[in-house]
């Protein structure tokens, strides 16, 4: 179908989500379609509201594809006149598709879209028949964004890694998996960290600094600029620290040097998704270099300082206990938006307890915020915040939902204390 629409020199109108996995998405489809000669245009949004819906609908394009997003309004998309394909990977609707919608999802087949098949991955699956193998490595960089690399990939992504590797522009070796190893000093890399945490190093540029003195390591330069020995000398220490730093690492070697881990690629979108620069995640997907890298590396490094100031504050005060859970209160501007990703690495990193769910909330005028994270370890236990959420903030006239591990909601600030409470609850109750 999307062929077609190229060789009819169909303006294709691209809709998709604004996180890492959604600009991956809209990267894939988009590529495909300029080096197949086509045009597009692409509009990226947080959600795929009824008024969205609405507002394309009065275009007048003849191909729509929605991207990591779309699955669960097929009823409403059913409704435009025009083609339309949906490469999405959340729950899907029950509402079976008309003839002219095509809808990609893994759950149609039976597969888990949470951890096999990200957006981008059903964005490549679309267009994978039209010789783009060469793509696939775009489609795990979406992976990536939603977390569905815990050690190796599976399922589908699986297939789609091999894709890649055939391909010949991507390729899987052993390596230190820290951050920004060309272009930060090392101790800032190793601080910088997150994926997996290093206990006592992960936001702690203070403590990553000190061992790096007391190895006899130069921190001030990069990891590439080491000497061999002084490389080996940090990796034995850091898999003292956390085994799991030193393990598989996938890279477009033709890349940009720092484009080239497709793990750091995908935390460069999600920087510019969370700061609202879509253009910018896009050009840069699109192949743009130079200015739009610039910029978009100057919103990672900002991100990062943002979260080292947010693990120096749970450091310093740490969580407040409840019998079930525990939570954080801010109402400070910046840990508004970093309040979820230093929840859960707190706990990953082991500045906070892991053994109770963690609750951030953050004051927004008269609402507040919640972002809950949990564990594996508990979730096999019973917790499920996405079920927790959504019930305890229903009772105050919020909303709320998400995964069992990882979840937020939406509660009025009068409610703060009852809410946590029932939360508590409810918490305790799924524990039992
Ligand atoms: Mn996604």
């Amino acid at each position: 179908m999307l062929k077609k629409h190229i060789e009819n020199e169909d303006i294709i109108r691209l809709i998709s989500h604004n996180d890492a996995d959604g600009l991956s998405a809209a990267g894939v489809i988009a590529n495909a379609i300029k080096e197949e000669g086509g045009q597009f245009h692409i509009t990226i949004v947080p959600r795929l509201k009824p008024d969205v819906i609405r507002d394309v609908s009065k275009e007048k394009y003849e191909l729509y594809v929605f991207s990591d997003m779309g699955s669960a309004c097929i009823k409403q998309l059913n409704r435009l006149k025009s083609d339309v394909i949906v490469a999405d990977h959340h729950q899907p609707s029950e509402h079976e598709p008309k003839d002219n919608l095509i809808h990609v999802n893994p759950h149609l087949f039976g597969i888990d879209g949470s951890r096999h098949l990200s957006g981008a991955g059903s964005s490549y699956l679309v267009v994978r028949n039209m010789n783009k193998k060469h793509l696939a490595y775009m489609a795990l960089i979406g992976a990536f964004g939603d977390m569905q690399c815990a050690n190796r990939f599976t399922g589908i992504n699986q297939l789609i890694l091999k894709d890649g590797q055939e391909a010949g522009n991507l390729e899987l070796h052993e390596d230190l998996k820290i951050v920004s190893k060309a272009q930060e000093p090392l101790y800032k890399s190793i601080a910088y960290t997150l994926n997996p945490a290093l206990p006592g190093l992960t936001g702690r540029l203070d403590n990553s600094q000190e061992l790096l003195e007391k190895m006899g390591v130069s921190y001030g330069i990069s990891f590439l600029d080491l000497e061999d020995e002084e490389k080996d000398v940090v990796k034995d220490e850091l898999v003292k620290v956390n085994p799991q730093i030193f393990g598989d690492v996938y890279s477009v070697p033709s890349e940009h040097p720092v484009l080239r881990d497709l793990e750091e690629y995908s935390s460069i979108l999600d920087a510019c998704g969370k700061n609202k620069e879509y253009g910018l995640a896009l050009s840069i997907i699109l192949g743009e270099r130079e200015k739009s890298l610039d910029e978009a590396l100057k919103l990672q490094k900002r991100y990062r300082e943002d979260l080292t100031k947010g693990f120096e504050w749970i450091s310093r005060e740490g969580a407040q206990q409840l019998g079930s859970i525990q939570y954080l209160y801010s109402e400070d501007k910046v840990l508004k938006s970093i309040m979820g990703t230093i929840a859960g690495v707190g706990m990953s990193a082991k500045i906070l307890s892991d053994e109770k769910p963690v609750i951030g909330l953050s004051r927004l005028h008269n609402d507040i915020k919640v972002s809950g994270r949990a564990t594996r370890f508990l979730v096999a236990r019973g917790v499920n915040l996405g079920k927790a959420l959504a019930d305890a903030s229903v009772n105050f006239g919020g909303q709320g939902g998400g995964h069992d591990i990882a979840a937020g909601a939406m509660i009025p600030y009068e409610a703060k204390d009852n809410f946590l409470h029932l939360l508590d609850q409810i918490v305790e109750d799924q524990l039992q």
